[in-house]
């Protein structure tokens, strides 16, 4: 059984496992803590610390740059699902590099403002000094201080997939492809605190929202 190895609020971490439930098949999930990658630097033998990596049987699968998507193009192959349709080939890799990382900035930023909710008591230290240590003493302040503006960056750079959404029920096409999953994880962690809803004036891509969260691959 594949193994999805990950902690429960990443962005990253989200889209594989909606990817794995989409696919219908039986899955394990391992969270290991945010501060703690000794487990998946093991399984890698000593060549990745990053979330998620995905073992199957003696495989063990991961990240080898920031937009490789190994992970999902082998659960996309192993399953059959066709999220990497060849028509879309180029067009994807435009839409995931924008989404993981115009779309995951603001979205992770507010969520993390809310962090102590999420993170484990015994754990917090390690993650508020890995935070501070990423991007500055005080940040998730800072990023306190500047929600609203936050929210009004996530709610403009929202509206080209808004757009997308006018001619058909998934990004692309009449099917979901990656994006879908991609973005969808992104705004799933964006929601993760329950503190936020996605901007009421994008109506499709709210019930775009919706319709990706229980989305089954059709038997
Ligand atoms: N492009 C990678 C990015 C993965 C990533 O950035 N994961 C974060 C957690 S959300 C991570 O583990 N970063 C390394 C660290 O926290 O030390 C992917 O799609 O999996």
């Amino acid at each position: 059984m594949i193994e999805l190895i990950q902690f429960p609020w990443s962005p990253f971490c989200l889209v594989q496992r909606r990817i794995l439930e989409y696919s219908g098949v039986p899955f394990k999930i391992t969270n290991v803590p945010n501060a703690d990658r000794s487990l998946v630097w093991r399984l890698t033998r000593q060549r990745y610390y990053g979330v998620p990596i995905i073992k199957d049987g003696r495989n063990v699968i991961f990240e080898t740059d920031n937009d490789s998507q190994v992970i999902a193009k082998y659960i996309d192959t192993k399953f059959k699902l066709n999220l990497f349709p060849r028509r879309w080939f180029g067009v994807q890799r435009v839409l995931w590099c924008h989404i993981e990382d115009k779309i995951e900035d603001p979205c992770f930023r507010l969520n993390d403002i809310y962090w102590k909710e999420m993170v484990p008591k015994s754990e917090q230290v390690a993650f508020l000094r890995h935070k501070e240590r990423k991007f500055g003493r005080g940040c998730i302040d800072q990023w306190r201080a500047q929600k609203s503006e936050l929210q009004q960056q996530l709610t403009q750079r929202l509206l080209p997939y808004e757009l997308m959404l006018g001619n058909h029920p998934y990004l692309l096409d009449t099917g979901p492809c990656f994006v879908d999953f991609d973005l969808w994880g992104m705004l799933a962690n964006f929601l993760y605190s329950g503190h936020y809803r996605l901007p009421k004036n994008h109506t499709r891509l709210n019930q775009w929202y919706t319709r990706m969260s229980q989305l089954k691959k059709a038997k």
